[in-house]
């Protein structure tokens, strides 16, 4: 696939998609849009600027795989997937309702998914399989693991960073979606997950920390993830500080919209608010 390098390009691309992401959740009235809006940025750049893949051959062998481990933050990958055409965008008005293609969270029966997640804390482990088998058959492909912050305080997670550091699994990035909010609260209020960078350090991966919506910084931190000179063998996270609903002012740094549809008033709110932003 042709990739974006430039910059202004891709945040325009990632505020268009907002858009998508807030028209998916308020069509449903059921959904979550502040983990989806905290995504975004990251998820435009990588599939935008640093994924090999190809929309209309899906399971090429070679692609680089991303799995969606915070399963539920689907119309953030869903209004990527139909934008580049790996299923028709008149899929996503679909979205949540019974026997569409597009289901609340991400299902293996979607062109693009990789793994049917939901049940939080088990993509990483998934990932390190498929790493594992990327080494065996002598592939240059990466893997690509999207968490939440409130999802690392599984323990399944903290397994999967042990095996992945011991084994020394540089084919893995994991995408930390720093938003400070998990249900319905702030994280740091139910369960502080800090220090979060040491905590990765000691399971023996390579630590890089961003702003998770600076576009430039994701495009940075992609490549470097990339670069053996700068990972030295080791598995690489990223983390991303960002704020949840990110784009829509009522939604920002809100619990409620956790997974909480807007109604149609607020809906109205939040498109103006996103057209303003181009
Ligand atoms: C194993 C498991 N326990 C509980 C849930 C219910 N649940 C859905 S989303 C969520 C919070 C996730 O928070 P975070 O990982 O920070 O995601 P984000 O804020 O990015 O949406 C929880 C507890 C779940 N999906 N899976």
């Amino acid at each position: 696939m042709q990739k974006v390098t430039n910059p202004e390009q891709l945040k325009k691309t990632a505020n268009s998609l907002r858009k998508v992401i807030v028209e998916m959740v308020h069509r449903a009235q059921s959904g979550h849009p502040g983990g989806s809006l905290s995504a975004i940025d990251i998820l435009t750049v990588l599939y935008y600027y640093k994924l090999h893949h190809d929309p209309k051959n899906p399971k090429w062998a070679d692609r680089d795989r991303f799995i969606l481990s915070k399963g539920h933050c689907t119309p953030a990958m869903y209004s990527i997937l139909a934008e580049l055409g790996y299923f028709p965008k008149e899929e996503l008005v679909g979205y949540r309702k019974l026997n569409a293609l597009l289901q609340g969270h991400t299902s293996i029966h979607i062109p693009g998914v990789e793994m049917s997640a939901g049940s939080l804390g088990q993509g990483l482990s998934y990932g390190n399989g498929i790493a594992f088998a990327g080494k065996m058959d002598k592939k240059d492909y990466k893997v690509y693991v999207m968490v939440g912050d409130g999802e690392t305080q599984e323990g399944q997670v903290w397994e999967a960073a042990q095996t992945a550091g011991v084994h020394k699994l540089d084919n893995v990035v994991v995408l930390l979606d720093r938003n400070k909010i998990q249900n319905d609260w702030f994280v740091e209020k139910t369960k502080s997950i800090e220090p979060i960078g040491d905590k990765w350090r000691a399971f023996n991966w390579h630590v890089i920390e961003i702003d998770g919506h600076d576009v430039k910084q994701i495009m940075k931190a992609l490549d470097d993830a990339n670069n053996p000179a700068i990972v030295n063998g080791k598995p690489c996270i990223i983390i991303a500080q960002t704020v949840k609903g990110k784009g829509v002012s009522f939604m920002e740094n809100n619990p409620d919209f956790h997974g909480k549809a807007p109604n149609d008033a607020e809906f109205k709110q939040a498109m103006e608010e996103l057209d303003k932003n181009g």
